[in-house]
Parts: C-alpha cells; structure tokens; sequence
C-alpha cells in the first residue's frame, strides 16, 4: 500500500489532507513542530503515525522520508505579516526546509511532492484573473520564500525526476483555521470574533478582493494532484482557487447574517505587504488534473461558522 507523507500534518490544511486520506482507507505518516500546528488538530487523527519534528534540519527530512511514496508539503510560516516581521525563519521555515525535504524525497526514493504554493507569487499586479503564465512578481518575504520552493519543485523535476506539483493555494478557510492568533487568516479571525460578540477589524477600505477556497476542494484538488498521471502534472505550477471572488466588506455582511452579529467593523490603515486584489484562473488545474470546486462561498461559509459555533474556540 502507497504511503503517504503530509507536512505540517497539525496545521489547518495538514490535518485535513491527512483526515481525507485516513478516511479512504490510506497508510499516513504526519510531522510537525507545533510552531503554528496545534496538538488539538491531531484529535481524530489517531490512525496516522505522527513524528514531532522539524524540516529544518537534514536528518529529520531523510528520516521521515523513508518508505514514503508521495509527500504532501503543507508545513509553512503561512502569514505575510510574520514574514514581514522576520524574513530569515519564513526563508528557514518555507525554503531551507523544502530543499531540505527535496533532496530527503530524492534520497530515498520518494515518487510524488505535491506542494502548497501561494497566489501571493503574483503580487499586486493589476491583470486578473491571475494566470500561471504571468510573471511572478513577489511583494513580501512569503511571496519570495513561497516562489523559491515552487521553483525547487520544478528544479527537481526536471534535474532528477522526482513528480514533483505545485498548487498555488488561493485564501483557503474552513474548519480547523486557527482564529486565535492575530497571524490568522481574515475569514477564522471574523467568525470568532463575530460569534463571540467582539469588535473587528478591517485593514483598508474592505473593497480588497480575495478568492476564498473551502478547505474540501483544496483537500480534493491535492488528492488529484496525487493520483493524476505523471506526464500531466511532473513539474506543473497550478492554481487553486474557485475562480470568483469578494470582498471583505461582502464577508462581513454575509457572516454578520450567519453569526447574528450586531457590531459594525473598525476600519485602520491597510497591512504592509497586502495585496489588493485576488482572483484565479482554474483552467490549468481543471486540464491537468480534472479539478473543479465543489462548495460555494455560502455553504463554505455557512459551514465554517458551524463548525466554530460547535468547537466554541
Ligand atoms: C493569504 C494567505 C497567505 C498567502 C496570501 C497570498 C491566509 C491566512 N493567508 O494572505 O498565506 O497565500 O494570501 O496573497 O490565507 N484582514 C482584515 N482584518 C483582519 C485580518 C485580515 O481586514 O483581522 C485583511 C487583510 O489585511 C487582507 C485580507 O483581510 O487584506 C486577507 O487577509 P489574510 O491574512 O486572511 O490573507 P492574505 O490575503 O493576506
């Protein structure tokens, strides 16, 4: 039976690929360093063999590597602030540690990485929607760190054949988000923050735009991307995303219906490195990998907010 490896395995997106590949029946291995993963994520999990550890260092790679055939790498510094506040463990964290899993994959013998890129490899740039043939033009030290390790994937397809595929993940939110950092993303930090009756922030006008992605069809597109045929995606960048987008002034109403929220929203001044605006092109993964969301924003939505309203974090 294939073996599955999944980086990052306590964080958001971790943890929901490797619940996905648990429930069909898969054999998964998971590691993490609890830097951003939380050990609460790892609940209902029991069925996966979990190492502690950290990507940083060479010898964890290649240990955890062993008798693996395809590697999710979902272990990231996921916050463009946090990397504008400390650049060198975002490059540590998002590029030493990918090389260090690459060369660990080649070694022994690993068929398949496939890797959480970011749309935050496009920047600000004015074109939308955002196709994988523009240029790359990275804003914040995520965005650069993000492009390096895409550009190792490719690297490692092309010099030493590993099936290596990058999907470029669009705002990913649903169940399992952290809300409780201010590092969190916007869509965890407004539901608990609106279920809980407490004051929100929007940073700028909130007429920026994001395309938010439910977690099931990120999970489901990396389960493609695991099984699609190796002269379709060996070396691909392709985006991940719905293909629509809103913004966080439309959020704010639609949660306030959801949540029964009363407040109306404190505005400040944007954060440095924020992008204004993001929407995809999913032709690519649609062709490559059969890809096409499943879950509108609405019952993504509504769904998230159920699920925050029952964990009551
Ligand atoms: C997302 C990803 C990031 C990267 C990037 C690519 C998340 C958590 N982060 O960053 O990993 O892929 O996209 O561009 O998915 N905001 C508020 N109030 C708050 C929090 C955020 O107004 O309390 C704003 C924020 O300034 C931004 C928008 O909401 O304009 C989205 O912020 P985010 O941190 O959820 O995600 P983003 O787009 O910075």
């Amino acid at each position: 039976m294939a073996k599955y490896l999944v980086t990052g395995a306590a964080g958001f997106i971790g943890r929901s690929i490797a619940a996905a590949l648990i429930a069909r029946g898969d054999s998964v291995r998971g590691i993490d360093n609890f830097l951003s993963g939380k050990r609460q994520n790892l609940i209902g999990l029991e069925e996966m063999e979990f190492r502690e550890g950290d990507l940083r260092k060479y010898a964890t790679c290649a240990s955890v590597c062993r008798g693996v055939d395809t590697i999710f790498h979902e272990a990231a510094l996921v916050s463009v602030p946090q990397s504008v506040a400390d650049p060198i463990t975002a490059n540590a964290i998002c590029v030493d540690a990918t090389l260090n899993l690459l060369e660990a994959a080649r070694e022994t013998g690993v068929r398949r990485v496939v890797f959480a890129g970011s749309s935050a490899a496009y920047g600000d740039s004015e074109t939308l929607p955002k196709h994988e043939a523009m240029l790359p033009n990275p804003i914040s030290p995520y965005a650069s760190a993000k492009l390096a390790g895409e550009n190792y994937m490719r690297v490692y397809a092309r010099i030493y054949g590993l099936e290596t595929v990058v999907l470029r993940y669009f705002n990913v939110f649903g169940p399992y988000q952290d809300p409780t950092s201010h590092y969190s993303g916007v869509m965890a930090i407004f539901c608990r923050k609106m279920l809980a009756g407490e004051q929100i922030t929007i940073f700028g006008d909130g007429e920026q735009s994001r395309d938010f992605t439910y977690i099931e069809d990120v999970v489901l597109a990396n389960l493609l991307a695991a099984s699609a045929p190796a002269d379709k995606i060996a070396g691909q960048v392709m985006n991940l995303a719905t293909g629509g987008r809103v913004t966080l002034n439309e959020i704010f109403e639609t949660l306030s219906s959801l949540t029964g929220y009363k407040g109306t929203p404190e505005y400040a001044p944007p954060r440095s490195g924020d992008i204004r605006h993001s929407l995809a092109d999913i032709c690519l993964a649609r062709e490559l990998i059969g890809y096409q969301p499943t879950i509108d924003l609405q019952e993504g939505l509504r769904r998230t907010v159920a699920w925050y309203r029952a964990a009551g974090i």
